[in-house]
């Protein structure tokens, strides 16, 4: 095409060959709207897949055991000043009746979610989180009189949740717990935690303070930077929908790149009523599964999921056309357990158990790995050395 100063074709069989574009091609990857050349990028993303993954599919158990939350971020159901949302906290019990439940199911690794809940952290730990538990004790002393309980939690620590989950399921855990104090990271990789997840959303501060109100862009990255050091890998994930430009996904992906994050995200925004952002116009999902492609072509070796959370099962066929490889948010039905994007899509009518995701995965031309294989990609990524760490001494 006449003056046009990329030609995609070419940018793609160069990032084939080598994984590294400049912000300027990042940029006209996110912007194709030709959808002969988005398929031209999603097949490309699927070799590249093939390249380093086969055929194989890791699978993730997604528990959200704490829905309490002492933050209000404004994109988010679970946000501290949405009183009309009924919270719960989920006991020893339960959570390891779950995680069980996903482990025999053959999922590889248990998710453990929570909102930032200060009861959850141990008691020893109480000392340096006195602001935090009396900013939320206004939200605990609602939800407990929704749940009719004092707390009712028999499992306040979160090490050594963590450390049961893994003994009950003898499965690897990642940890969502937000920005928890320093101390407690540095318990959970002590134990053995192998994954901390923790979503910028953003990297640009601006919008970050948009989303994520009232908390430090700093400190958010700054807990990643911590859970590297400590030897955990890392999740690092982005919203798309939420007025970003192409310049700040271009940016996302870049730093992603540059902290050679062990897996990447990125999830559309679903509006939420009762919400600061309730009246966004919604995004489909076309964008994020090209932000899937562009990933694969530049984290070609990493973890990429396909979200359960956003679309449920109808739209997990599209994110792995797209090269995601990893599918999440897989959740059992009748334990009263919530997703974060969507509350309850797709939960209670089972829809996100491996029943039903395996045939996705036939129909697609892939197969569930096996743990083995699962374990094989984390044991050889603890042990390559992380290159960059940004404003650190490594
Ligand atoms: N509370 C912890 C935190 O915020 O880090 C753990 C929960 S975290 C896994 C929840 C993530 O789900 C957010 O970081 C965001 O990326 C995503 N999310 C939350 N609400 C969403 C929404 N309405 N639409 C799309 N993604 C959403
Ligand atoms: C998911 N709802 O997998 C979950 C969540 C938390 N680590 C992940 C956003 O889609
Ligand atoms: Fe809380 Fe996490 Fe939701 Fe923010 S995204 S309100 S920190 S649960």
């Amino acid at each position: 095409m006449p003056g046009r100063p990329f030609n995609l074709t070419e940018i793609l069989d160069h990032l084939q060959q080598n994984p590294v574009a400049d912000k300027n091609q990042i940029k006209f990857l996110l912007g194709l709207s030709d959808p002969e050349e988005i398929q031209q990028l999603f097949k490309t993303a699927r070799m590249v897949r093939t390249q380093h993954f086969k055929n194989r599919i890791f699978l993730y158990g997604f528990l959200y055991f704490s829905t309490h939350c002492r933050n209000d971020c404004n994109f988010c159901q679970y946000r501290r000043s949405n009183t009309a949302l009924v919270r719960y906290r989920k006991t020893k019990d339960q959570i390891l009746t779950a995680a069980r439940e996903m482990a025999d199911a053959g999922v590889h690794l248990i998710d453990l979610t929570m909102g930032e809940d200060p009861q959850l952290y141990s008691p020893g730990y109480r000392g340096s989180i006195v602001s935090a538990v009396s900013a939320v004790s206004a939200v605990s002393a609602v939800s407990n009189v929704a749940t009719g309980s004092t707390g009712g939690n028999d499992f306040h620590d979160l090490v050594k949740i963590v450390t049961a989950v893994q003994d009950e399921t003898n499965c690897p855990v990642m940890i969502s717990p937000g920005t928890l104090p320093d101390e407690m990271l540095t318990g959970l990789a002590d134990a053995g935690t192998t994954f901390f997840a923790c979503y910028q959303e953003t990297h640009n501060p601006d919008l970050y303070h948009r989303l994520r109100q009232g908390q430090g862009f700093e400190k958010r990255l700054e807990k990643k930077y911590l859970a590297k050091r400590l030897g955990m890998l890392i999740e690092e994930g982005i919203m798309t929908g939420v007025g970003e430009t192409l310049d700040d996904l271009a940016d996302s992906i870049i730093w992603m790149a540059d902290f050679s994050v062990d897996q990447a995200r990125v999830m559309t925004f679903v509006p939420q009523a009762g919400t600061p952002m309730e009246n966004t116009m919604p995004q489909g999902s076309l964008k994020e599964c090209i932000i899937i492609a562009i990933m694969r072509l530049l984290l070609p070796d990493c973890l990429i999921p396909a979200s359960l959370d956003v679309d449920g099962l109808s739209g997990l066929k599209e994110r792995l056309d797209a090269g995601a490889n990893v599918v999440t948010s897989i959740v059992p039905p009748q334990k009263g357990l919530a997703g974060v994007a969507n509350h309850s899509l797709d939960i209670e009518e089972a829809k996100r158990t491996l029943a039903h995701i395996t045939p996705i995965l036939y129909a697609c031309g892939l197969l569930p790995a096996t743990s083995a294989e699962y374990q094989s990609w984390i044991t050889r990524r603890q042990q390559s050395c992380p290159p960059f760490l940004p404003g650190k001494e490594n």
